[in-house]
């Protein structure tokens, strides 16, 4: 056991309910808070009527919505109908569309240093920037939270990532969680968590962190963690909630099993370049690219910071021919700061495009760009198509490189554009206005609503029993970092249909093999084979379910994203790992497979041999499990698990 405990120890330990504290073993966590957003939430509420808890048991449950709005047909409606009253029935807080961003509403109204927070949606970890323990999973975990049972992760590595020095004008968080991403990839972080230490944290806002920590989940982290100091009280204030802080850090000199440093002071504009968020490059070896479109705004870099900082560059200059400029505010609340402050005058008189205080082009909803078109964006994600546009370039860069750029129709880096800028001050108190967050009733009114349905709200599929034989094909062979957007595509025309898991299911893989559904299908149970970290990206448990409905019983690949692994464990799918990972390219698509004596195998832990009969080769395969975990793919997947313990 440590003597000096880091901040993810002790919030850890605060938590616990059961399992060690020591890294890589399963611990149990107390979730006082959930939130889920429209996307992953009409699921996650019929999980929990399928439960039949009744009220949520948590300290704080709110359900957004933020991702569905455009509203191109029934569905989003109808969806949005149906969680306003599954949050009346369940007595959670119901946050309507147009409100905001789940993850900046949640930090301004609800986040309180020291609690758990656990959301079904990946970028939960924006959490981290109040010093609290905030995770992203899949909604039937987020289900079985509010029900009040434990959330289960591997006692997490923890990454010190230590600051130093103070970050340069036009250099920005952005570009932070950017060199992290540069120095540890999309993998670096699994099974860890990013906890931010050192002297050059005093000079950084909880909305800086918050860019931080929420793009830390593109390192496939646990979470990431900052202390809760003079900032987090300053944050706390200007949002009236000063009541709910607390001082928390790590110890003096805890123990870290990792150490990264980084000096703000050396750092410089940096940018994501097509099709991966650790694909970095310095913005000075970009510039002069060409772009038609830049968008500011989505979870990563929304806040009044953000936007105001674009619109000091922005004042009294105008949008380049040819480029579509968006700007879609985190909140409410930060659009009538903005407005306030005059800012939004600013931003519209410069030819920007005001949307929605929502996800937007950030997920596919609107803004695809054209064809072969390259987009800045300040998001957090710019995996090939995600935008709606297949061939599209995006890069990911801070509010400050995509305001510069937006001037000149090129990439700029703001340090050399000569800016006279003048920025626009916080305010001190941010004006509340609750009209469209609407409180959870009193029991006896949860009592009288009936959750409404409509037509394309369609049951949770069945779980199936777990089999005790798989002799089948491989019905899709895949590469490294397959990411949730390719297993189950988002944008305005799929997204509403994630209510509806039959209609969802024939889009799965469409962006790389369109004819997977129907093989799927047609074989009637399948496995599919990928690389390393494999469902990186998104919580969206629809990459489990879909997969599921469509029959595949079984992922083997050399390494899996921590979300996806555990969605696919509780959809009762059996997520195996190659021993050697250079056997992944001794299954190719169509062979057949079989492997024997299932659960026994799975209940010994050990080996297990898998028969390749198309090419007459044995594979060994491994499916590392914790105890409870074992037992809930045993019988078929979390829900029959609940059901069975009820
Ligand atoms: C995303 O950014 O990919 C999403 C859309 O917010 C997802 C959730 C979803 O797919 O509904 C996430 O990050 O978990
Ligand atoms: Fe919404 Fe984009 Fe944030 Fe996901 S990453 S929650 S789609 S803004």
């Amino acid at each position: 056991m440590k003597k000096k405990l880091t901040l993810t120890d002790k919030l850890i330990a605060a938590h616990a309910t059961s399992g060690t504290l020591s890294a890589g073993e399963e611990v149990g966590l107390k979730i006082d808070c959930t939130l889920t957003q429209d996307a992953t939430g009409t699921m996650a509420y019929l999980e929990f009527d399928a439960m039949g808890i009744g009220r949520v048991k948590t300290e704080l449950s709110v359900a957004y919505v933020d991702h569905n709005t455009l509203g191109t047909g029934f569905e989003n409606a109808d969806d949005h109908r149906f969680l306003a009253s599954a949050a009346k029935k369940f007595g959670l807080w119901y946050s309507c569309p147009g409100n905001g961003i789940c993850h900046q509403v949640n930090l301004e109204r609800f986040g309180v240093p020291g609690k758990t927070l656990l959301g079904s949606d990946s970028h939960t970890p924006t959490g981290g920037a109040l010093g609290m323990l905030a995770i992203g999973a899949g909604g039937l975990d987020v289900a079985a939270a509010m029900g009040g049972e434990p959330y289960y992760i591997k006692h997490p590595y923890v990454i010190g990532i230590e600051l130093t020095g103070k970050l340069q004008p036009f250099v920005s968080a952005k570009d932070v969680i950017l060199e992290v991403l540069r120095r540890i990839s999309v993998k670096g972080g699994v099974g860890c968590v990013l906890e931010y230490f050192g002297p050059g944290l005093s000079s950084l806002t909880v909305t800086q962190r918050a860019t931080i920590a929420n793009m830390g989940a593109e390192t496939g982290a646990t979470t990431s963690v900052f202390p809760s100091d003079e900032m987090t009280l300053d944050f706390l204030r200007r949002h009236g909630r000063e009541d709910v802080w607390r001082p928390l850090a790590a110890d003096e000199g805890a123990e870290y099993d990792k150490i990264i440093r980084i000096d703000l002071s050396t750092l410089e504009p940096l940018a994501a370049c097509p099709h991966s968020p650790d694909n970095v490059k310095p913005v000075s070896e970009l510039a002069g690219t060409r772009i038609s479109q830049v968008c500011i705004g989505s979870c990563t870099n929304s806040s009044f910071a953000d936007l105001a900082a674009a619109a000091s560059i922005l004042c009294g200059k105008q949008v380049a021919e040819g480029v579509s400029l968006t700007i879609s505010p985190g909140s409410r609340e930060v659009l009538s700061a903005l407005t306030k402050a005059g800012a939004t005058k600013i931003l519209l008189d410069a030819g920007a495009r005001l949307l929605e205080c929502t996800c937007g082009p950030c997920i596919g909803m609107g803004q695809s760009p054209e064809s072969g078109g390259v987009s800045l964006r300040t998001f957090n994600r710019n995996f090939k198509g995600r935008s709606g546009t297949a061939d599209a370039e995006i890069y990911i860069v801070s509010p400050e490189v995509a305001a510069v750029s937006a001037i000149y129709g090129v990439i700029t880096d703001p340090r050399t554009a000569g800016l006279d800028v003048t920025l626009i001050p916080e305010p001190e108190i941010y004006e509340r206005n609750d009209n469209m967050l609407i409180p959870p009733p009193s029991e006896e009114e949860s009592a009288k609503v009936e959750l409404a349905f409509g037509p394309n709200i369609k049951p949770f599929p069945e779980q199936k029993p777990f089999p005790e034989k798989l002799s089948c094909i491989c019905s899709l062979a895949v590469g490294d970092n397959i990411t949730t957007d390719d297993i189950m595509p988002a944008g305005s025309k799929i997204l509403p249909l994630r209510s509806n898991i039959p209609a969802i299911s024939e889009y799965c893989f469409s962006g790389i093999d369109p004819t997977f559904p129907a093989r799927a299908k047609a074989a009637g149970e399948s496995i599919i084979v990928g690389g390393q970290n494999y469902g990186q990206g998104s919580s969206r448990e629809h990459a489990a379910l879909a997969p599921l409905y469509l029959g595949v019983r079984a992922v083997i690949a050399v390494s899996f994203a921590r979300i996806h692994r555990s969605n696919l464990i509780n959809m009762g799918i059996i997520p195996f790992t190659f021993v050697n990972p250079s056997d992944r390219e001794g299954i190719s698509q169509g062979d057949f497979l079989i492997i024997d004596n299932l659960s026994e195998r799975i209940k010994e832990g050990g080996q297990i041999t898998l028969k390749n009969e198309t090419k007459g080769i044995i594979i060994p395969l491994e499916c590392k499990l914790g105890e409870r975990e074992r037992e809930l793919l045993l019988v078929g997947g979390l829900l029959r698990y609940i059901k069975s313990k009820a």
